[in-house]
């Protein structure tokens, strides 16, 4: 998540908006939130909490230990995922 470090609100303006960015990564993540801040002097600090749900799909992987085996090889292939 990326938000610019500091915002300025012009004299006689009451609000400004800042953007924020989220990463849309490759990788399968459980939903997390995150806490953005927002304080000034003179004033009291305020919070809000922002959830981030992944838009990933885990993939199951299929390696097989030997392309060749005899029958009696036993295992011959796992199976996992990531
Ligand atoms: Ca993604
Ligand atoms: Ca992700």
């Amino acid at each position: 998540m990326d938000f610019p470090a500091s915002v300025i609100i012009p004299a006689n303006v009451a609000s400004n908006t800042a953007t924020v960015t989220i990463t849309d990564d490759n990788m399968p993540e459980l939903k997390s939130d995150r806490v953005i801040y927002a304080s000034s002097s003179g004033n009291t600090t305020s919070q809000v909490t922002a959830s981030i749900i992944d838009n990933d799909i885990p993939q199951v992987s299929l390696e097989l230990l030997a392309d060749t085996v005899s029958e009696s090889a036993g295992k011959i292939c796992h199976l996992g995922n990531y």
